[in-house]
């Protein structure tokens, strides 16, 4: 049995094609039901559904064989000991820093200026900032990241963005790009060893369907 972890939303919707493409069809939605457990028409492939902060967690303790993590999310939980064997360019987006409409970040850049800097990425913040000699005091978010600059809570915010439009909406402009953003198929390497043969039939799907 190979077991798949995936995030519902986003990345759930991307794969989807993609699963269809290697010839894994995913038989519940998990929109309609409750299961946490789905099953495909391969009988020994099953998805489980979690957090998609806890995809890395599922894969590296063996809950789960294969999953699909944004990059965000791995290079913020530092999980090491994860065999990361391809970019699946789904789910695409940036990680940005974003101030609220008539902040002039450049100048308080410029000034040398302490930024204060909410985010769930307070990892990624921290080193980018440091890598460009700004100073911040880092506020952990886990959500809502746009309210902060709007409330007086912080000077600026990191967050992910694809459309920009949820930005817009909160009178917030994104000022710099951090780096871009996709989904990656992570291995546990235990399940890599003893499940060889189907694990290396799934990566090798997987690669030919995103090069194709
Ligand atoms: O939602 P939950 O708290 O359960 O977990 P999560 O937020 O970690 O999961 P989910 O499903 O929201 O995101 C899973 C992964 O999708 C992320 O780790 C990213 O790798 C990827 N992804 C791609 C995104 C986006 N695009 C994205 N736009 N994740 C979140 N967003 C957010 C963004 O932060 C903004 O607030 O969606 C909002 C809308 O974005 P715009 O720019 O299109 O308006
Ligand atoms: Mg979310």
């Amino acid at each position: 049995m190979i077991t798949l972890a995936l995030s519902k939303g986003r990345i759930f919707d991307d794969i989807l094609p993609l699963l269809r493409t290697v010839g894994i069809e995913v038989l519940d939605d998990p929109d309609k039901s409750r299961k946490l457990i789905l099953d495909t028409n391969q009988p020994d492939v099953r998805v489980v559904l979690v957090r998609a902060t806890d995809v890395p967690t599922y894969v590296q303790y063996g809950g789960a064989d294969i999953g699909v993590v944004g990059k965000d999310t791995l290079l913020e939980s530092g999980n090491q000991g994860l065999y990361q064997p391809l970019d699946l360019q789904i789910a695409k987006c940036r990680i940005s820093v974003a101030v609220r409409e008539g902040f002039d970040y450049t100048a308080a850049v410029k000034q040398g200026s302490r930024l204060t800097v909410a985010t769930k990425y307070v990892a990624i913040a921290r080193e980018f900032f440091a890598s460009k000699g700004v100073h911040v005091d880092l506020i952990k978010l886990y959500g809502s990241m746009e309210l902060a600059p709007l409330t007086g809570l912080a000077d600026a915010i990191v967050d992910l963005v694809s459309t920009g439009n949820t930005l817009k909406a909160n009178h917030l402009v994104e000022v710099e790009r951090i780096m871009d953003i996709s989904s990656h198929l992570v291995v546990n390497q235990t399940a890599l060893k003893l499940k060889q043969a189907p694990i290396r039939r799934i990566i090798d799907a997987f690669s030919a369907a995103v090069n194709k």
